[in-house]
């Protein structure tokens, strides 16, 4: 048994209001339905970044001013698909860099190497598998130089003041010149962030359920994944998307193999995942905050999105 998520369902589940991390959605199931998310024409996310890397590439490296060869560092690299953009362009100018992409999981890394090799077989690529910052402060030991990637808007995963210790840790773990691309969704009419996360045909509210399901599974628990809804709102002036699974009756819940039984009113929530939205000036107080200075922002052509390149102060 998984001890930290018995731990977190045991704290989340018991508390005045109920929450269970967005981190925990990602079983094979949930990868699934992620995958899913990817490929609504109303996730913008992913197209919009996509099109950065696609048609920025070479304005992104030769911003980076570094001498070779570097390091390409992606943090939680999954399934790659946007990376390919970049490590193609820097493979077909013969340009000299090692590819290093670390994830938790280890089948992700196996079928990511996989996959690259076969379609770039002259990429120099050292998976790594384990913890970030184990990881990072052992790369950084070679003084090469290196370039972080953090893509996908997953620090909007994290709130104000966990976002800029993440990215402190990140930069205590990095030597000085080292650059950081972080993929950062930006704010804009609330609509089209509003339609991204409550999509019409239930992909998102599917993606939150499975969460219960993974409960079940994995706790026998008895959640009835339709005694449950999904609600998530955009508010535009703090930029938080916040998601929730919502019971829809007055009901006990038995978690057997945490001896814990949930009582949930009807209506009651259970906050699930913060999808945090940012202005240009946010971001360059984040960096701030964190001994960066902002080089570039990349922009997609909608300007829905940014692929911010930072550069760790001395
Ligand atoms: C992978 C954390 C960036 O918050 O946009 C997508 C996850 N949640 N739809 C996001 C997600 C609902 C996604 N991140």
């Amino acid at each position: 048994m998984n001890t930290t998520f018995a731990k977190d369902i045991k704290k989340g589940l018991t508390a005045e209001d109920k929450f269970l991390s967005s981190k925990y959605f990602y079983d094979d199931n949930g990868s699934r339905i992620f995958q899913e998310i990817m490929q609504m024409p109303e996730y913008y996310l992913t197209d919009a970044e996509f099109e950065i890397l696609s048609l920025q590439s070479k304005q992104i490296v030769e911003a980076l001013g570094f001498s070779e060869p570097f390091n390409i560092i992606e943090l939680g690299a999954g399934d790659g698909f946007k990376t390919f953009k970049l490590l193609e362009y820097l493979v077909n100018e013969k340009i000299e860099f090692n590819y290093v992409p670390i994830d938790i999981s280890k089948e992700a890394i196996t079928i990511l190497s996989a996959k690259l090799k076969e379609r770039l077989p002259k990429l120099s690529i050292k998976p790594r598998v384990g913890d970030y910052f184990d990881i990072l402060k052992e790369e950084s030991k070679n003084n090469i130089p290196s370039l972080l990637l953090f893509l996908g808007s997953n620090i909007g995963n994290y709130q104000s003041e966990e976002a800029i210790n993440l990215i402190k840790l990140f930069n205590e773990n990095m030597n000085v010149n080292d650059k950081l691309l972080i993929g950062i969704d930006l704010k804009k009419n609330p609509i089209t962030i509003q339609n991204a996360y409550f999509d019409n045909a239930g992909v998102t509210k599917r993606f939150n359920l499975n969460l219960l399901l993974r409960i079940n599974r994995e706790f026998n628990a008895d959640f009835k994944i339709d005694d449950f809804d999904f609600y998530c709102y955009y508010n535009p002036l703090n930029g938080e998307v916040k998601s929730y699974i919502v019971s829809l009756k007055k009901q006990t819940i038995h978690i057997e193999k945490l001896d814990l039984e949930v009582e949930f009113n009807q209506n009651e929530l259970i906050w699930t995942e913060l999808s945090k939205k940012y202005s240009i000036e946010d971001i360059e107080n984040l960096a701030d905050e964190a001994n960066f200075s902002v080089k570039n922002h990349f922009l997609d052509c909608k300007h829905y999105f940014t692929d911010s390149l930072w550069e760790k102060l001395g």
